[in-house]
């Protein structure tokens, strides 16, 4: 038996979740087209008869601007530190920079055993492929690339087969039938920015956070669920909302679909737009949404 953690590490829309959820199986974490989707660490367990992999999807990395981006920033860095592998991913499809190669090297340099995800190759020219491998192997970087699509299935049966090759021997780390160390009112909150990022642009999406403030099942097997959105300005609030609630009443009915698919049941959900100027700089807000702040070290 193989078992291990995995940190899945890479720049900032990199496609990290969408990887984990493929080789999850299941989807542990939200993904958008936006970069700074994933928040916060999040545990994804991949069971098969002779090995177990935990991977750890981390916040991507980005130009930190707020405290917010500081937190996620420490997440990615503390996850890399703590693990048997760790899984650099590489967004193909955007092309090799000097940037890339001094990020992997920095990783390499941890000493953690390590292997590359050049993904998204289902919408590239193959001919990129060899000429990126160059490029990074001309700049210093020592490690396997693999090449891969997560969202055709490319190759992924080839990495799997890596990162077992580079997990410790030895019992199971997480109980067979756990899949994530997130809670479901944690996955509802996160289906809820979900859609938020996939329909506002830049700053508004970025801005919020969503709070759970009810959430229980009744008996006749529905969920009522009420949330708030907390946005940072009344500019964007206006925007959240809509003309007469036409673009909260939008996101809230993809999200509550999303989440009767997730709980399997009927959901009830009421939505509040609320602002909270300047939240993301705010450590004592940060804590009650949900962010870790200070040390990251659970
Ligand atoms: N075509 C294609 N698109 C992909 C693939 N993997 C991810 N994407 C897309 O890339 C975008 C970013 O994917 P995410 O999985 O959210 O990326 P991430 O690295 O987790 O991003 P952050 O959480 O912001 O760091 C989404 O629009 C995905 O649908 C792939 O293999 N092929
Ligand atoms: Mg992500």
């Amino acid at each position: 038996m193989k078992s291990g953690f995995v940190a899945v590490i890479g720049k900032a829309n990199a496609g990290k979740s969408t990887l984990v959820n493929v080789l999850v199986g299941e989807k542990v974490a939200i993904v958008s087209p936006k970069p700074q989707t994933t928040r916060d660490a999040i545990m994804g367990v991949c069971n098969a008869a002779d090995y177990q992999i935990v991977f750890v999807d981390t916040p991507g990395i980005y130009k930190a601007r707020n405290a917010l981006s500081s937190v996620m920033e420490k997440t990615a860095e503390t996850a890399s530190r703590d693990v048997d592998v760790i899984l650099y991913v590489l967004d193909g499809h955007e092309g090799v920079t000097d940037s890339d190669a001094e990020l992997i090297k920095h990783y390499e340099s941890i000493g953690t055993p390590m292997l590359i995800a050049y993904t998204k190759i289902d919408i590239m020219p193959k001919e990129n492929i060899p000429a990126d491998v160059k490029k990074l192997y001309d700049a210093g970087v020592t490690q396997d690339i693999y090449p891969v699509s997560a969202r055709k299935g490319t190759n992924l049966k080839k990495l799997t087969e890596a990162i077992v090759g580079l997990l410790p021997s030895g019992e199971k780390v997480i109980q067979e039938d756990i899949v994530s160390d997130k809670s479901e009112k944690f996955m509802i909150a996160e289906i809820m920015r979900e859609k938020v990022l996939l329909k506002f642009d830049e700053e508004v999406p970025h801005g919020i956070a969503v709070v759970v403030n009810e959430f229980r099942r009744q008996e006749n097997g529905v969920y009522i669920i009420n949330l708030d959105i907390v946005c940072e300005k009344a500019n964007h609030k206006a925007i959240l909302i809509g003309k007469g609630g036409r673009a909260i009443k939008e996101v809230s009915s993809f999200a509550r679909q999303d989440m009767e698919k997730f709980l399997g049941a009927k959901v009830f959900l009421t939505t509040y737009v609320k602002v909270k100027e300047n939240w993301r700089d705010r450590p004592s807000l940060l804590k009650d949404f949900g962010y870790r702040t200070g040390k990251a070290d659970n």
